[in-house]
């Protein structure tokens, strides 16, 4: 029988890590972790799959940065696999299936393709996928606006013979046709003639820009999705998988459930699905862990309760402090070598290294980058300060049927709810102050991570996990952590009071 009162629970204010010896360079730091059993990031940072968190935009912006973004769920399966679909034909080394146009279509429909793929000028091919000339921008402008709607794509576009390239080009080959002929494009054209990639100056601009990116195999950026388990969950997943989605995310507050365990398991050994990463969670315990570790989750996810929008423990009365819970979890998935991933409660950067050195290998953020220039959301401004709004995917805004449809309610055990007011929240709607573009969030979380692992003394990840050594603290030392007896006249960029 397992004891009544389990041990002391810690979390992230009850710890400080103690300074070790350092014969370390800080540009030696390495912040390479490990996201999966298959996948690495340069920086072990995940934004959360929140409907104020993460859509397209910030998991491109992730992927750039080194970390990676979870596509939330609060939407029909095909508007998230269309937001997988915007990542991966993002910033790659050569597009492998490019948005392409018709020759019949009008240039008001190529302005609308443009602006929603946010390119400027796109290749066109007849029903064959044969390439028939290519349109930008360039050849737009001697038409006025006004006869858009009546002006046909081949009556204005570029048409073949193009500078083209066979399929194979290498990287070095492509960059030299396109600075010997100063093109922006070139379309990779197979023996028949077909439309088979495209190649973009921006595209390499881009990789140059961002040499940390998370990429795949093809060069195209990472993303995540997250998935249910309930209802049309395992069709959602492959339609995922299909739009080329890297990892799959287990996405409910208690993931300890049959029908989830029994969801990975068949994704981890269905050969349709089985070589795309999954991420099951989220657990508290280490017998939680050990159930993800038994069906064959790639890597596990720990957090019940500690989120900054959620009101679990206090709903529910469930819940376990968040650096035990990681620690506690890690001893069952570091004896299998499965990764362990915190999500929620992180307030500041030193808890990065924090929940490391508990055991973790990245962490999942919603508040610290819900007010981030690429979350989803508009700016409000209150007294003349600039706020985003930031909601639990448990608060009743994210499942009532108030505004749209959720698609998410399952993650609270919900979802045959059908009467708003018969819904149980666990997480309440509010907003963060803005915090300008994620490079800029995401600069001061890295630096301060760096300086972590500086003064511990460890040059990677795996040596930070190992040396890393906890003093627990009371409350008389937290108030001494932060600044105290002093009014603060300027807000630093990585801290703003507490
Ligand atoms: P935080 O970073 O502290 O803002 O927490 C974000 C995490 O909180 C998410 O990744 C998710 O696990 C959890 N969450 C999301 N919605 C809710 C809720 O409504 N209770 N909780």
């Amino acid at each position: 029988v397992p004891a009544k009162f389990a041990s002391l629970g810690l979390t992230y204010d009850d710890v400080l890590l103690l300074p070790g010896s350092s014969d370390l360079n800080p540009s030696e730091i390495d912040t390479t972790s490990r996201l999966t059993r298959e996948i690495s990031l340069r920086i072990p940072l995940i934004s959360a799959a929140m409907d104020t968190v993460t859509e397209s935009r910030m998991a491109i912006a992730m992927a750039r940065e080194g970390g990676i973004g979870v596509l939330h769920r609060n939407l029909s399966i095909e508007d998230q696999a269309y937001q997988v679909d915007l990542v991966k034909r993002t910033q790659t080394g050569m597009i492998s299936n490019p948005i392409t146009i018709g020759p019949d279509a009008t240039l008001e429909e190529l302005d609308q393709t443009c602006g929603e793929y946010r390119v400027s000028g796109l290749p066109v091919v007849d029903i064959d996928n044969r390439l028939l000339g290519i349109i930008t921008n360039r050849d737009l402008r001697f038409t006025p606006v006004a006869e858009w709607a009546s002006t046909k794509v081949d009556e204005v576009m570029t048409p073949m013979p193009l500078i083209t390239a066979p399929v194979g080009i290498s990287r070095e080959d492509a960059t030299a046709i396109l600075r010997q002929h100063k093109r922006e494009r070139l379309p990779i054209v197979d023996e028949s003639g077909r439309l088979a990639g495209l190649i973009t100056v921006k595209d390499f601009v881009k990789s140059e820009q961002f040499p940390n990116a998370s990429q795949d195999a093809d060069g195209r950026l990472m993303v995540g999705a997250a998935i249910g388990y309930f209802g049309d969950a395992w069709e959602r997943a492959t339609t995922l998988i299909e739009a080329g989605v890297d990892v799959l995310v287990a996405d409910t507050a208690h993931g300890h459930v049959k029908l989830l365990l029994d969801m990975v398991a068949r994704l981890k050994s269905d050969p349709a699905t089985k070589h795309v990463q999954v991420i099951g969670g989220n657990v508290a315990t280490r017998a939680g862990a050990q159930a993800f570790v038994d069906v064959g989750a790639d890597a596990i996810k720990v957090g019940v309760g500690p989120g900054s929008i959620c009101t679990t423990r206090v709903v529910t009365g469930v819940g376990a402090p968040q650096v035990t819970a990681v620690y506690e979890a890690s001893l069952a998935a570091k004896a299998a070598g499965v990764p362990v991933i915190a999500d929620g409660g992180l307030k500041y950067s030193g808890e990065i290294a924090k929940a490391i050195v508990a055991g973790a290998d990245a962490v999942m953020l919603g508040g610290l980058l819900a007010g981030c220039e690429e979350s989803p959301g508009d700016l409000v401004f209150v007294n003349g300060k600039q706020f985003k709004a930031y909601r639990g995917m448990g608060s009743l805004g994210a499942m009532s049927s108030r505004g749209k449809k959720s698609y998410s309610k399952d993650r609270y055990f919900q979802a045959e709810v059908t009467s708003d007011d018969k819904i149980v929240p666990e997480g309440i709607e509010g907003q963060v102050a803005y915090r300008g573009p994620l490079s800029a969030v995401a600069h001061q979380l890295i630096g301060g991570l760096n300086q972590s692992m500086f003064y511990v003394g460890a040059r990677t990840i795996p040596e930070l996990q190992e040396k890393g050594q906890f003093i627990r603290i009371t409350a008389a030392s937290l108030k001494e952590s932060h600044p105290h007896d002093v009014q603060m006249t300027v807000e630093a960029p990585n801290y703003s009071g507490h």
